[in-house]
């Protein structure tokens, strides 16, 4: 697929992955002091800025309203924006982040989310759950387990979901993967792109599912927004494998987050909020 100049309109997609706006917030200089499962040293803020500016770049290629936060010194790891709230088209859900350290940054999201929605609401506890364990599919909601995400947080966000229709499936992250879509990407309504780790427990019965090419787990996490695919660079396995179906990519550097266990559906929240005249009065 060759990419083309003139994107195409929002509600030319579905809704899981036709948005009209992301919202993004820079990193601080606090952001070496990121969580991380494994030390491989510090991410260099210099060069994480350049690949945040690349990234904010693509997202706005589609012609979608790209709101970029300034950063939260007193956070280190609220780049990750996605963790903290999880936004559907008729509102949006203030998540209650696992680790401690990032309970704040849900808090900070919340004046900022209603500029856009109504409907704000928040998990209030005593659960936890962050968006990165978090997949919205074009039938479903699929929440995995995962140490930062547990039984009674996901069923509140169940409850608090359910009026606006969606139907909450629970399904486990795998052992020692920081969150679901570390290990997963909706590629369109239907397409899952998937490590064969976590394909292998079943989770994805019913969709189509591309894997990622032996070797190349870290780029499991990619984003679809509107007409393209964003996927980290340095994967040519698995690009090779997005290309062949048909997928329009863009490859952006990823060597910094990747070190604080981040990809590129951690660094927005994409949204299309339902317009008044989608609205059932
Ligand atoms: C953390 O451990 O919370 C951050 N260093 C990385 C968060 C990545 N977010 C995501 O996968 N949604």
């Amino acid at each position: 697929m060759t990419h083309q100049n003139t994107p195409r309109p929002f509600d030319a997609f579905p809704r899981s992955h036709g948005f009209s706006h992301a919202i993004t917030r820079l990193p601080s200089g606090t952001i070496t002091r990121g969580l991380r499962a494994v030390d491989a040293g510090a991410p260099d803020l210099a060069r994480f800025r350049q690949h945040h500016a690349d990234y904010v770049a693509v997202l706005r290629e589609t012609g979608a309203e790209v709101t970029v936060l300034d950063p939260l010194e007193e956070y280190p790891d609220s780049v990750f924006v996605e963790d903290a709230a999880l936004l559907l088209p008729e509102g949006a859900v203030v998540m209650r982040p696992g680790a401690p350290s990032r309970l704040g940054e849900a808090a900070a999201m919340a004046p900022v989310l209603e500029q856009f929605y109504d409907n704000v609401l928040t998990v209030t506890g005593p659960g936890f759950i962050e968006g990165g364990d978090v997949l919205v599919t074009g039938r479903e909601v699929l929440v995995g387990r995962s140490a930062r995400t547990d039984a009674a947080g996901i069923a509140e966000l169940g409850r608090l979901i359910a009026p606006w229709g969606y139907a909450l499936r629970e399904v486990a992250t795998p052992p020692d993967v920081l969150h679901f879509k570390t290990d997963c990407s909706l590629l369109d309504d239907d397409t899952i792109l998937s490590t064969p780790r976590l394909a292998a427990t079943g989770c994805f019965a019913g969709y189509d599912v591309i894997l990622t090419a032996e070797g190349e787990e870290a780029a499991a996490n990619t984003i679809r927004f509107n007409d393209l695919v964003l996927m980290p660079a340095g994967f040519p396995g698995t690009r090779a494998r997005l290309a062949d179906a048909g997928y329009d990519l863009r490859e952006i550097g990823n060597s910094e987050a990747a070190l604080l266990d981040g990809g590129m559906s951690c660094l927005s929240l994409r949204f299309r909020p339902l317009g008044r005249s989608d609205r059932q009065e």
